[in-house]
């Protein structure tokens, strides 16, 4: 029945428009408050081990000594590669947590969580049967750009290498009305999900290039409703970041809009629109630094991870659609566990070391390097989103 259901909204939905405010009646695209009216015409190596105690961290263990990048272990002399340390943003659920846990599981990897509710993530790394010693818990909350610096000082504090840093926390509002704030001032969806992660990103950069490790890596998690060249992307209200006005003028609905392209609040393509921002920014971050650092920038649609926590704040209805609607209709559904599974191929495969490239997956869960659309491959665009959004977090 459910699947019934979602089958019959699939024409309409394209050609939904967003009106008005209702947006708490708004199911896969489709305004409920319209009595379901259906269109159909559209459609750097450091070897001190951390006092967890004297810092201002809370650990959820020791974290593990580091070793040389390679160190002769086996008694034929072959050399073996040192456990690699990749930090994690939003790893107390949904596709962190799985990325977590997969990097974690194979015993080459220690996991640093940034997490903004610590007791949420020891429960959730000990209910998916983490071992001790694989991963760390730090506070972190990018709705507060202070909050950032003091994760990047107490992963320094630790003296772990800095290996791989993936940029995947994010929050959703699709059924907000009116915008909510960071502690700095910037609309949540961009502030949390790009603006965050720009700054935690530009910190680390200093931290990846030191690192010893053979493949270090920079990855923020994009997605396909962010590109308008798909048929997701094109389900509105669409990403769209025009010229910029909304982010020059610092998101802040109150001299500004709160949405990058000056328009009004839409919290769902605030989300989009920071997706868009997120693709760009790995490519910047590609063209000024892969080359001089040698470090990988990549970033990834997953796949639609139907069940996760990103859904929290969309209506009951849509929760309950959603999953089979993406498992049997679009085909585009993966489980936590794949998604986690194609993600830590994007932290560790020796055959994805290629940067600058946004991954995806077939239907046989073969990566492949995927097309971005226009606005999210754009190079100019990509330059002026990282020189204002430089200057919103205090680095130009
Ligand atoms: P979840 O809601 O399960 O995970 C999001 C994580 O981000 C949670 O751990 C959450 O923490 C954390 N988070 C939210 N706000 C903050 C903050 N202010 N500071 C620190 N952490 C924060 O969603 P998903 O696993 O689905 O999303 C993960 C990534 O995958 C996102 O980048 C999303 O855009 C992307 N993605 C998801 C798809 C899907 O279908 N689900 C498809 C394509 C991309 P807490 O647990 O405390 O709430
Ligand atoms: Mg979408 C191949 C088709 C496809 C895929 C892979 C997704 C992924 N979606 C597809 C199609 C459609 N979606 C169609 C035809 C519709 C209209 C019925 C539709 C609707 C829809 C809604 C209302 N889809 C959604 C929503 C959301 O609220 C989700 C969203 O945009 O979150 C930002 C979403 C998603 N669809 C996806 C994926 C991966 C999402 C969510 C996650 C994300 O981009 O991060």
């Amino acid at each position: 029945m459910a699947l019934q259901a979602a089958t019959s909204f699939l024409p309409s939905a394209l050609s939904a428009r967003k009106e008005g405010a209702v947006k708490d009646s708004v199911f896969l695209g489709v305004r409920l408050s319209d009595g379901l009216k259906l269109e159909t015409s559209a459609l750097g190596l450091r070897t001190k081990r951390v006092n967890t105690s004297s810092v201002a961290i809370r650990a959820q263990t020791t974290a593990a000594v580091s070793s040389p990048t390679t160190t002769p272990s086996s008694p034929s002399g072959k050399q073996t590669l040192r456990k690699g340390t990749a930090i994690i943003t939003g790893a107390s659920s949904g596709l962190g947590l799985a990325t977590a846990k997969a990097l974690s599981e194979t015993g080459k990897w220690h996991v640093i969580m940034g997490c903004r509710d610590f007791l949420k993530a020891s429960r959730a790394a000990k209910a998916a049967g983490m071992e001790k010693g694989s991963y760390t818990i730090v506070h972190l909350d990018l709705a507060s750009l202070d909050s950032v610096r003091q994760f990047v000082k107490n992963v320094r504090q630790m003296e772990m290498p800095v290996d791989v840093v993936v940029c995947n926390a994010a929050v959703y509002q699709p059924t907000a009305k009116e915008p909510s704030f960071t502690a700095d001032g910037f609309e949540m969806s961009v502030g949390v999900n790009h603006l965050g992660h720009f700054l935690l990103a530009r910190e680390f950069l200093s931290d990846l290039t030191s690192s010893d490790y053979p493949s270090k890596r920079l990855i923020i998690v994009g997605s396909i409703t962010g590109n308008t060249n798909t048929l997701a992307g094109n389900v509105p209200p669409k990403a769209n970041l025009g010229d910029l006005r909304g982010l020059a003028a610092g998101l802040n609905g109150v001299a500004s809009s709160a949405m990058i392209d000056g328009g009004e609040f839409d919290g769902a393509k605030a989300y989009k629109d920071s997706k868009v921002c997120n693709m760009l920014t790995m490519q910047e971050f590609h063209r000024r630094y892969h080359d001089e650092t040698g470090v990988t920038f990549a970033s990834l649609y997953p796949g639609c991870i139907a069940t996760t926590g990103l859904f929290r704040e969309h209506i009951p209805l849509f929760r309950l659609l959603f999953p089979p609607f993406q498992k049997y209709v679009t085909k585009g559904y993966v489980s936590e566990e794949e998604a986690g599974k194609r993600l830590a191929q994007v932290v560790s495969d020796p055959s994805l070391t290629k940067s600058g490239v946004y991954w995806s997956w077939n239907n046989n869960s073969a990566s492949f390097e995927n097309q971005l659309s226009e606005e999210a491959s754009d190079p100019e665009k990509a330059k002026k989103v990282w020189e204002l959004s430089e200057k919103l977090v205090g680095l130009a």
